[in-house]
């Protein structure tokens, strides 16, 4: 059996909460992430008829069930995990229609899976619903784009074009654009399920004064995802209060669709 803290699924998570701690997006115990893992992948690293315990989630989701997740830690510190994978980051099975987790690795101190684990379980069935490839889901506390839902008209095509307006690329990275739910209590069923409807049409979900929710095939797309939508909001917020001068027009947008091979969302531009 290989050692599972040289399994790349691993290793890469914590380069990339790392990173996201870097990039100040992770705050405290701010933000998690979960990875949806290949049994048999899995297998070479685990004994998978070895269940440390089995945790209760509050929620059912039959579409997952038998599936494998490497998930982070509820009230643990992104920039802790590189220093103690184990203690912070967990793999669990889900079992019985979703209701269980069987804990395979991980949450070494008797933790458990972050308070977000039904806006992330509900998000992988609505994306994998769409794109049978997805395998994260991504939350954090990006500054900017927070800072954006004080600020900015909340209504979806009018965020999502501003977002666009910001860089050339961000049209080209999300085209599907940025869906937003008004604020809602955190760590509950109610915005898990709020949160899996607005997955099923974009990848990115913001969550008004909270933060914001990705979800792609690897880690590197996921985190690029939030990057870009975040650098975009970086220069909203830099630019809000000055009187526009110049813009990316929608007929500049439409040869960018056609330049990368790209569709804007159907009736977000003119
Ligand atoms: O505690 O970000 O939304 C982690 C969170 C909750
Ligand atoms: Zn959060």
């Amino acid at each position: 059996m290989k050692d599972i803290m040289t399994a790349p699924v691993v290793m890469e998570l914590i380069r990339t909460v790392t990173n996201m701690y870097d990039h100040g997006w992770d705050e405290r115990n701010g933000g998690n992430v979960s990875v949806m893992l290949d049994e048999a992948e899995l297998a070479e690293y685990l004994d998978l008829t070895r269940v440390q315990r089995t945790i209760l989630t509050g929620f059912s989701a039959p579409e997952l069930d038998g599936r494998y997740f490497l998930v982070t830690g509820t009230g643990k510190y992104f920039k802790n995990v590189q220093y103690e994978p184990c203690r912070n980051l967990g793999i669990v099975r889900l079992r019985d229609g979703g209701t269980n987790a069987e804990l395979l690795w991980g949450f070494s101190d008797g933790g458990k899976f972050t308070s977000e684990f039904p806006a992330h379980m509900m998000s992988h069935v609505a994306r994998l619903s769409v794109e049978p490839q997805n395998r994260i889901v991504m939350h954090c506390h990006p500054a900017n784009l927070l800072a954006m839902t004080y600020v900015h008209d909340l209504d979806e095509v009018k965020f999502t074009r501003t977002l666009w307006q910001m860089c050339t690329e961000c049209i080209v990275v999300f085209p599907d654009g940025v869906n937003v739910l008004p604020w809602m209590l955190c760590g509950t069923n109610e915005i898990g399920e709020a949160t899996a409807k607005k997955m099923e049409t974009a990848r990115l979900v913001v969550w008004a004064q909270h933060g914001i929710y990705g979800a792609g095939k690897d880690l590197d797309e996921t985190f690029g995802l939030i990057e870009t939508a975040e650098k975009a909001a970086e220069i909203y917020m830099k630019i809000a209060h000055l009187p526009r001068v110049n813009t990316i027009t929608d007929e500049a947008m439409h040869q960018l669709e056609v330049h990368f091979g790209v569709k804007a969302r159907e009736g977000y531009l003119e």
